[in-house]
C-alpha cells in the first residue's frame, strides 16, 4: 500500500484516540526510547493522556531525553482503559514483555504495531513496518513529515537519538542516504545532536574500561576459523565492581573495531564449572555456529553455555 495513505490512516487513529498506551522493548535502546519518547511528545502536545509503558525503565545516560522520567515500569496500567494502544521498535510482544499483559486490558483496544524489523511478525490490528528504514524513529518522522507535522525540539532529539544509535552513529550496514537526510532534517529542528552523541558515546565508567582492557588484554586469534577469542572471569567483575550484564558492552565494541577477524567470541567463566559465550560477527551467522553448540540467537549476535572452566596457558587460554 501506498505508505502516504498509511501515514494518513495512523494520523486519524492517533488523534482519534484520547487515550493512548504507548508500549516500547525491554532493556530500553537508543531506538526503543527515541522512537517512543518522539511520538508521546507529539501525542502530549495534542492533548491526548497518554501513558509510556516500558518493562525496564530508561538507563541513566538517557536522562537529556524530556521524557525520560514519563516512562513507567509499572504493569498496573493495564487495568486502566485506553483507546489505543501503540507499540514500537518490537518484532512481537513478547519482546516487549507484553503478551500477557495486553489481554487484560479493559475494552480491548486497537493494537497499532510500528517497526523496522523484517522479522517482525505482525501482529497489530494496524501494522507499519519500514523494513528499508534505520530504525523506528525513521519511521516516526516519515510519519510526521508526510503529515506536514511539525517536529519541536525535544521530538527531534528523542527521534535523532533513535537513527543514530541503530546506525551505530553512521557506522554499521543500516546507514542510509533517507537515515542520514533524515537526520540532517531533524539537526534542522533543533536536536541537540551533541548531548546526544555526549550522552551516547561519553558514557563509560573508568572500571568499565578497566574489565574491557582486561578482556582485550587476553584476546587471541584463530586464523583457521578466523576468529579473535577472549575471556573474562566472574571474579573480574567482581573485581571492578561490576556486573555481569556489564558483558555486553564490549562484545559489541569488539565487534566494531576488529578488523583482522570475522567473528569475535567472549567466554564468561561462571565458576561453577559453567561458561557463558557469546559470538558476535557483521557478516558470518553465528546463529548456526551458537546451534551447534546448543545455543542460539540471532545471526549476527547469538550465545550460548558449556560446561568447563577456563586456564590460562603460556600459548593464550584454553577450556578444561
Ligand atoms: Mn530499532
Amino acid at each position: 500500500m501506498n505508505k502516504d495513505i498509511e501515514f494518513r490512516g495512523l494520523k486519524n487513529a492517533l488523534l482519534q484516540a484520547e487515550r493512548i498506551l504507548v508500549i516500547t522493548h525491554k532493556k530500553p535502546d537508543g531506538d526503543a526510547l527515541g522512537s517512543s519518547s518522539g511520538l508521546y511528545e507529539w501525542l502530549k502536545d495534542q492533548n491526548k493522556n497518554v501513558k509510556l509503558f516500558c518493562r525496564d525503565l530508561p538507563p541513566a545516560h538517557y536522562g537529556y531525553l524530556n521524557a525520560y522520567l514519563d516512562y513507567t515500569d509499572d504493569t498496573d496500567v493495564f487495568n486502566q482503559e485506553f483507546d489505543l494502544v501503540v507499540v514500537l521498535d518490537s518484532g512481537d510482544l513478547g519482546y516487549c514483555g507484553v503478551a500477557e499483559l495486553i489481554p487484560l486490558l479493559p475494552n480491548k483496544p486497537k493494537l497499532l504495531n510500528i517497526d523496522h524489523h523484517p522479522t517482525n511478525r505482525l501482529y497489530g490490528d494496524v501494522n507499519l513496518v519500514i523494513t528499508n528504514a534505520t530504525s523506528t524513529a525513521e519511521v516516526i518522522t516519515r510519519f510526521f513529515i508526510a503529515n506536514k507535522i511539525e517536529i519541536n525540539q525535544a521530538m527531534a532529539t528523542s527521534l535523532l537519538t533513535g537513527i543514530l544509535t541503530d546506525t551505530s552513529h553512521f557506522s554499521n550496514a543500516a546507514t542510509s542516504y533517507d537515515g542520514m537526510n533524515i537526520a540532517g532534517y531533524l539537526i534542522s529542528r533543533g536536536a541537540r545532536v551533541n548531548e546526544i552523541t555526549k550522552n551516547l558515546l561519553k558514557n563509560k565508567e573508568t572500571n568499565l574500561l578497566k574489565l574491557w582492557g582486561l578482556a582485550m588484554s587476553r584476546l587471541v586469534k584463530n586464523s583457521n576459523y578466523d576468529v579473535a577469542a577472549t575471556y573474562l572471569k566472574l571474579d573480574d567483575f567482581e573485581r571492578f565492581g561490576l556486573q555481569i550484564n556489564d558483558v555486553e558492552g564490549i562484545i559489541n565494541f569488539l565487534n566494531s573495531v576488529v578488523g583482522d577477524a570475522e567473528m569475535i567470541v567472549l567466554l564468561v567463566d561462571m565458576g561453577n564449572q559453567k561458561i557463558k559465550g557469546s559470538f558476535r560477527s557483521v557478516k558470518r551467522d553465528v546463529s548456526a555456529i551458537a546451534k551447534l553448540i546448543g545455543g542460539g540467537g540471532h545471526k549476527l549476535a547469538a550465545g550460548f553455555t558449556i560446561d568447563g572452566s577456563i586456564k590460562e596457558t603460556v600459548a593464550g587460554f584454553k577450556i578444561i
